[in-house]
């Protein structure tokens, strides 16, 4: 009898995003997508914080007339469109059970309003999910992994427009009916909360167009938030066997002293990213977000119906990503370290990643005992992981030690919190295979089992190879966890 801490049936495997795999960006009738406008900016050039937010107008109309030189966004992904077979291949002999992918939503609607879909698009995700299935693995699929068709953005400034709502029911209908029968994990919008942090990726909004930047932040993750609750009501009429959830970025915060002041900053910080699962897993806007709208004069345009499509249609389970925990301080003046997306104050017990991550597995217990204590929904970790430089040696292996210590950890920590009665039902890890990243357009920042010869300007062969994490995380796979 196995001694494994983790349940029969757990979905172990990897997680990506069409984005950031497919490349193809205007190959099978694909319309454009705000990540397409997203430009690759080298450390030293950069001068705003996250350079994945487009924020104006200008700046959109430059990125769509630029050549496709080197810092061009549109090459974006490792070509996974032409190298499907060959990569979950790969993931196959892994042992995956589960592969986390998305679905493009410009390949099926590459306008975003038009009524019918595009037949290309369609049959190239029924032969990923047919090539997956072949080998036992579940797809898992994210309906909005930072998606939205460009054409949505300039015609509707994407998310702050109502009639977006019904665009994405009539995609995520679209796929379930067509995916029926071979998807049973879905997702709706990946990391929901970075809406208020970047709209852009976020809502697919322009902020140089509205008039009040915040009020139009929260207006259109409403519309978010009952598009997302009407997507859990088809996928539940039109797969009644599927199991459809939220996706949260969730770090756990830490109050830097156990001064109250501390403490309450703390929890206040945290609430910001509570709030998102509480409307999706609850039901319902929370009393201390509905009094932050009163305080600050933000007024949701509401129809009548939104409070009960929220209250009726919540996620069957809720599932994050984990990459790093937050300190927060009761001073306001205190220094903040930058993170791509988050800051903080820096933790003196934690090492951090190269890219400033505070490392923290501990953490990531914290986070689903606290989570599951708050929803008692079951938990599903589909992002986590090291993002670092890897070294090809001489004799052509990746030696990715540092790799495993990071993903032993972090799994050993999920082991613990089962066993004090977390329901978790699987764990993807971020970028099994090396991808462009999300927050830098890196290609350096790398993540994966699976070594992808590309350097951060596209150049190279392309070639996978695997690493030495590669056999590592197999024998987990095989081992249900028990051995790391
Ligand atoms: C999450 C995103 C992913 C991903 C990951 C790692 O925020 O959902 O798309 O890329 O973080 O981040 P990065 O690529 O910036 O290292």
């Amino acid at each position: 009898m196995s001694n494994s801490r983790f349940p029969e049936g757990f979905l172990w495997g990897g997680a990506t995003a069409a984005n950031q795999l497919e490349g193809a960006y205007n190959e099978g009738g694909k319309g454009l997508s705000i990540f397409d406008m997203v430009e690759f900016v080298p450390k030293e050039e950069r001068t705003k914080s996250v350079e994945m937010d487009v924020r104006s107008e200008t700046e959109l109309e430059e990125l769509l007339n630029a050549d496709e030189g080197a810092n061009f966004p549109k090459r974006r992904g490792i070509d996974f469109y032409h190298r499907y077979k060959e990569d979950i291949a790969l993931f196959a002999e892994m042992g995956f059970k589960t592969f986390r992918m998305s679905i493009s939503w410009p390949r099926i609607f590459p306008n975003g309003d038009e009524t019918e879909p595009n037949e290309e698009g369609l049959a190239f995700y029924d032969n990923v999910f047919d090539e997956l299935l072949k080998y036992g693995i579940e797809p898992l699929v994210t309906l909005s992994h930072y998606e939205i068709p460009l054409h949505l953005v300039q015609k509707y400034n994407g998310w702050e427009d109502r009639r977006v709502v019904e665009f994405f029911t009539r995609y995520a209908e679209t796929v379930f009916h067509r995916y029926q029968d071979k998807v049973k994990y879905w997702l709706t919008f990946n990391e929901i909360n970075i809406s208020t942090l970047s709209p852009y990726i976020g809502s697919g909004m322009l902020i140089d167009r509205v008039e009040n930047k915040e009020q139009a932040i929260y207006q259109a993750l409403h519309h978010q938030f009952v598009a997302s609750a009407l997507a859990v009501k088809a996928c539940h009429e039109i797969i009644p066997d599927a199991m459809i959830g939220c996706m949260l970025a969730r770090m756990e915060v830490y109050p830097e002293t156990c001064n109250p002041d501390d403490v309450l900053a703390a929890l206040e910080e945290d609430q910001k990213n509570l709030f998102f699962t509480d409307v999706q897993v609850r039901g319902y806007y929370p009393s201390f977000m509905l009094s932050y709208f009163e305080e600050n004069n933000i007024e949701i345009e509401m129809l009548p119906g939104d409070e009960e499509i929220l209250a009726t249609h919540t996620v069957d389970y809720l599932s994050f990503s984990y990459y790093m925990s937050m300190v927060a301080s009761g001073s306001p003046d205190k220094k903040r370290e930058k993170g791509n997306f988050f800051s903080g104050v820096k933790n003196p017990y934690l090492e951090a990643s190269d890219w400033g991550w505070q490392i923290d597995p501990k953490g990531l217990r914290v986070t689903l005992k606290k989570m599951y204590d708050r929803y008692q929904v079951p938990l599903f970790i589909v992002e986590n992981g090291l993002g670092a430089y890897d070294t090809v040696e001489e004799d052509g292996s990746i030696i990715d030690d540092y790799r495993i210590d990071y993903l032993r950890a972090h799994i050993d920590q999920m082991g613990e919190a089962i066993k004090e009665g977390v329901d978790l039902i699987g764990y993807t890890s971020w970028g099994c295979i090396d991808l462009i990243s999300a927050s830098t357009s890196e290609m350096s920042k790398r993540y994966g089992f699976i070594y992808v010869d590309q350097d951060d300007y596209g150049h190279g062969t392309l070639e996978r190879k695997k690493k030495k994490s590669f056999e590592w995380y197999k024998n987990v796979i095989a081992t249900n966890g028990e051995e790391l």
